[in-house]
């Protein structure tokens, strides 16, 4: 085991709580929803048993109509807010016992479940966790494709910026523009934790709880949220981990004999790549764009989500070739390749901030969905270098939250961005060092 495998191993094991893995001590103290996933490919590497224990612990938090929420309270902490008693999950009767949040997170479980089985080297012993969990995720997309999709078009909306996983995106900019917000009063931990100039602003935050406060009075009455919430968008990265999960869940459904749910898949399936590709690609920006249902218009913008449609092997292989020219001496790789991959956000915007979470900074777990989509398409000198300018910011400043993709800048840096010793980050590091290529 090479040294940097071994760190990050310390890593997991110093934020694993008997059960779950938390992502970074003190910042984000609990069990959230699409870390997990990846933590648990990198527990696979190591101890399997974790791995499937992680799953189990985020299964126990879903709701009766299986929907998977993004935060799941199995422990105490003050040092997050907004905490259980904010999100008030009990507020919906579908909620469970476990105190949990009420929003959700992009759905990466079907997909984690494949990598596991892969990483088990396809070991029989590994079905009857497949047998037992595959139900629960299984629900999951029945949920969304029932209560996410009103027009039935095989594309999902989220309906609160958490839920998109790239939190503060540019893009929700022109979200707060379309609603007004209370003045709430804040109790913010991470601003104390952390760089504060790194971190969404306060009035930000505000949007952030004003929503929940919304669904609370809705008590998280999807059809009330769907008629009302002022946060509707169709998100190209959300649904395209919806996308390569029902893959994966139509190949496990094959092996375990489950015709009848692998049906539903591939239907669902096929309408959400068709839908993808007629209604979020767009071809003067040459990658997937978000849609803003609620207002009923495109939002264009390009940011490192719009790449991940090739995780879930959604574009042509032509229109995969377009997409490179951001990385080829374009927007994202920067006209001399001044930039490391993959910024979160179009470095050529003006929305662009290097240093700020989400509107510009380098993140582990969208530069591995982007490598595995570049490798899929045989884009190898492309994956070839989004692995090597991940494990060179692993190597040079470790296991941070979140890093700065400006070449230059990087000569002066002395860490990264964010929280350090963060889950995702050590667990894909595991993954990409130990899987070839
Ligand atoms: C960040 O989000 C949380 C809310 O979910 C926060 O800022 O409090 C995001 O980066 C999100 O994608 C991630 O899952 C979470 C925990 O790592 O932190």
């Amino acid at each position: 085991m090479s040294s940097l495998h071994e760190k990050a191993l310390q890593v997991l094991k110093n934020n694993w709580k008997n059960g779950f893995t938390i992502p970074c001590e003190g910042l984000y103290p609990f069990q959230w929803n699409w870390d997990s996933g990846f933590i648990a490919i990198g527990w696979a590497h190591v101890e399997m048993e974790w791995a499937k224990q992680e799953i189990r612990s985020l299964l126990s938090g879903q709701w009766k109509n299986g929907f998977i929420p993004h935060i799941v309270f199995h422990n105490d902490s003050d040092t997050y807010f907004p905490g259980p008693e904010v999100h008030a999950a009990h507020l919906s009767d579908q909620s469970p016992k476990v105190k949990t949040s009420g929003i959700t997170q992009p759905p990466v479980m079907g997909f984690v479940l494949e990598a596991l089985y892969q990483i088990s080297e396809q070991d029989p012993k590994f079905l009857p966790f497949l047998e037992e969990v595959y139900d629960a995720v299984f629900l999951n997309h029945h949920y969304f494709y029932t209560h996410r999709d009103p027009a039935q078009e095989g594309l999902v909306y989220i309906c609160h910026n958490w839920e998109a996983g790239t939190d503060n995106t540019p893009v929700w900019d022109f979200i707060w523009e379309t609603f007004e917000v209370p003045d709430y009063n804040l109790d913010r931990r991470d601003t104390k934790l952390v760089d504060a100039s790194h971190r969404p602003t306060n009035k930000e935050y505000q949007y952030y709880i004003h929503l929940i406060e919304l669904f609370k009075q809705w008590k998280y009455d999807d059809a009330l949220i769907a008629q009302k919430s002022p946060f509707l968008v169709q998100d190209p990265l959300f649904n395209s981990m919806l996308i390569a999960s029902n893959q994966s869940l139509i190949r496990l459904g094959e092996l375990l004999g489950r015709t009848d749910k692998v049906s539903q898949l591939r239907a669902w399936n096929e309408r959400a790549v068709t839908a993808m590709n007629s209604k979020l690609y767009d071809s003067q920006q040459k990658g997937y764009v978000y849609y803003d249902l609620r207002n009923e218009r495109k939002l264009a913008f390009l940011s490192s989500s719009s790449f991940t449609p090739l995780f879930a092997n959604i574009p042509s292989a032509e229109r995969a070739n377009d997409m490179m020219t951001h990385f080829r001496g374009g927007a994202f790789s920067g006209t001399n390749h001044e930039n490391y991959l993959c910024a979160s956000f179009d470095p050529s915007s003006v929305h662009f901030n290097s240093e700020k979470y989400w509107r510009g900074p380098i993140w582990i777990n969208l530069n591995w969905l982007i490598y595995r989509g570049l490798l899929a398409y045989g884009f190898q000198d492309e994956a070839d270098q989004i692995k090597r300018d991940t494990l060179g910011f692993i190597e040079k400043y470790g296991f941070y939250e979140y890093f700065e993709p400006s070449k230059e800048m990087n000569k002066t840096l002395t860490k990264g961005y964010g929280g350090n010793n963060f889950s995702w980050s050590a667990a894909l590091t595991i993954d990409l060092l130990t899987n070839k290529p």
